[in-house]
């Protein structure tokens, strides 16, 4: 038998193409060399750098499933390998990238006219047009089937837009903004697309967050916002909250294996910390009860490795279900979520200081464990898939 390697405990490597294995590569030299020494000072001042977006773009990493328009036309395991290797330096990177890719172009992609595909897309897939994606609101975020924010048609060629979003990973640094608004005429939800500049439309920061504060979060008002109709529907999406929705699935996919990504990392950093310090005249390595920390981060890691892969194979292979994203969403996010705190421990007082990125990360996943539909959300999804009875109203 080989010898068994602590960072593929189950070798799930040898389960992914030549092409795949390449593309992990070039995220994770990607990650490692130009996000890693950055992320520390970035976290401290919630800032957005502007650099690396378009160094994404250049290695080919945003909108990487889309076909055409300068993207790079891969399959779903391949995105989510991207996604794991930028969580694994911080989570707010992989969201930078998952906001960019499966939100806002993938919205574009999948529900946008020729001409907004080819005014948007190239754009975006180098990281000079930044892209965020307006659902939740300030009083409507697990329910946004009650969203407030409208959209009026003139009758003249305008629509006019009113309300507001909050928590929108990106707004204040977005060029085009997806906002999904209640339509006056039929009362269903469509998406528009919303230009930065456009009177009556700001999107100030949400300063001083606890978590995720190397991604750039901010709210969006509308206030009498008047846009084109046929610049600013999306005339694919079908009226209703399935197309945002399966924007959604894109996204959650990528979290599940983001989550990998960053529970790997607090693995990597919790063994080396206990091989290094001692207590008792001893490492804490060779501690049963840090043994068992470490046991438990790595078992967890690995199966929801390959619970991913699974669904990244099914994705690609169109044999999947929204109930097998919630399923594997609220997993991996809650199994990252509580083996990070628990290795967390391994660090005593210093897990304290952002001299080791293991508080960041704890930090972070509960974060990743809330957005993008929350992990008891997830848990209903799951249970109106086993039951056929739905329990969120
Ligand atoms: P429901 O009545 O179940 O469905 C409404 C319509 O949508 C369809 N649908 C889906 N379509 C595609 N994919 C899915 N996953 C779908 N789920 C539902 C459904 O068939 C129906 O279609 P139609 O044609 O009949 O109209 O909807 P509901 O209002 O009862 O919703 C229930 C619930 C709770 C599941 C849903 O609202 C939900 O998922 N809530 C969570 C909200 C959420 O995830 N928000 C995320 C905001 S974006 C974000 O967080 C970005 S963070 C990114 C980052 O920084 O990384
Ligand atoms: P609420 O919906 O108020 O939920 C609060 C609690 O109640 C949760 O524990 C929830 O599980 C529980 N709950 C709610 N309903 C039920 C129910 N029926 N049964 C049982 N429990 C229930 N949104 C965007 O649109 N675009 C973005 O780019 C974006 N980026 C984000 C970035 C950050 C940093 C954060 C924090 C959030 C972001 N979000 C974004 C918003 C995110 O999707 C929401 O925070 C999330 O969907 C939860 O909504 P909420 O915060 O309003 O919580």
């Amino acid at each position: 038998f080989d010898k068994f390697d602590p960072e593929d405990p189950m070798r799930v490597e040898t389960l992914l193409t030549e092409e795949e294995v390449a593309i992990q590569d070039t995220a994770r030299a990607f990650a490692q060399e130009q996000l890693a020494p950055k992320v520390k000072q970035m976290y401290r001042d919630e800032s957005w750098d502007p650099t690396i977006l378009p160094a994404l773009g250049e290695c080919g990493l945003l909108g990487p499933t889309i076909d055409g328009y300068g993207c790079a036309g891969v399959n779903n395991v391949s995105y989510g390998l991207i996604a794991r290797e930028l969580e694994r330096v911080d989570s707010g990177y992989r969201s930078m990238m998952s906001v960019q890719s499966s939100l806002s172009m993938g919205a574009i992609n999948q529900f946008g006219s020729d001409k907004q595909k080819e005014r948007w897309l190239p754009g975006m897939a180098k990281g000079e047009i930044v892209g965020c994606f307006g659902l939740t609101e300030p009083n409507h975020g697990s329910d946004p089937s009650h969203m407030e924010t409208t959209a009026e048609d003139t009758g003249d060629g305008e629509i006019v837009l009113n309300g507001s979003k909050t928590w929108i990973s990106s707004s204040p640094y977005a060029d085009i903004a997806i906002i999904w608004a209640r339509s006056k005429w039929d009362n269903k939800v469509r998406g528009f697309l919303v230009e930065k500049g456009t009177p009556g439309f700001s999107c100030p920061p949400i300063k001083n967050k606890l978590m995720l504060r190397a991604s750039v979060t901010g709210s969006i008002f509308l206030d009498n916002v008047r846009v084109k109709r046929d610049e600013s529907l999306l005339p694919h999406a079908r009226p209703g909250l399935g197309s945002p929705f399966e924007c959604l699935n894109s996204a959650r996919f990528g979290i599940t294996w983001g989550a990998v990504g960053a529970l790997e990392a607090c693995v990597k950093e919790a063994r080396q910390y206990a091989l290094d310090r001692k207590q008792f005249n001893k490492p804490l390595a060779a501690f049963q009860l840090v043994q068992k920390k470490l046991a438990d981060g790595a078992t967890e890691a690995s199966l929801a490795l390959l619970a991913s892969l699974q669904l990244g194979r099914a994705k690609d292979k169109g044999e999947w279900s929204p109930e097998m994203v919630s399923l594997v969403k609220r997993n991996n996010c809650g199994k990252a979520l509580w083996n990070a705190r628990i290795l967390a421990e391994i660090f005593g007082g210093n897990a304290s200081s952002d001299e080791y990125a293991i508080g960041r990360h704890v930090a972070n996943l509960h974060v990743v464990n809330t957005y993008e539909g929350t992990y008891d959300i997830h848990g209903l999804i799951l249970g109106k898939g086993l039951t056929g009875e739905q329990a969120f109203y």
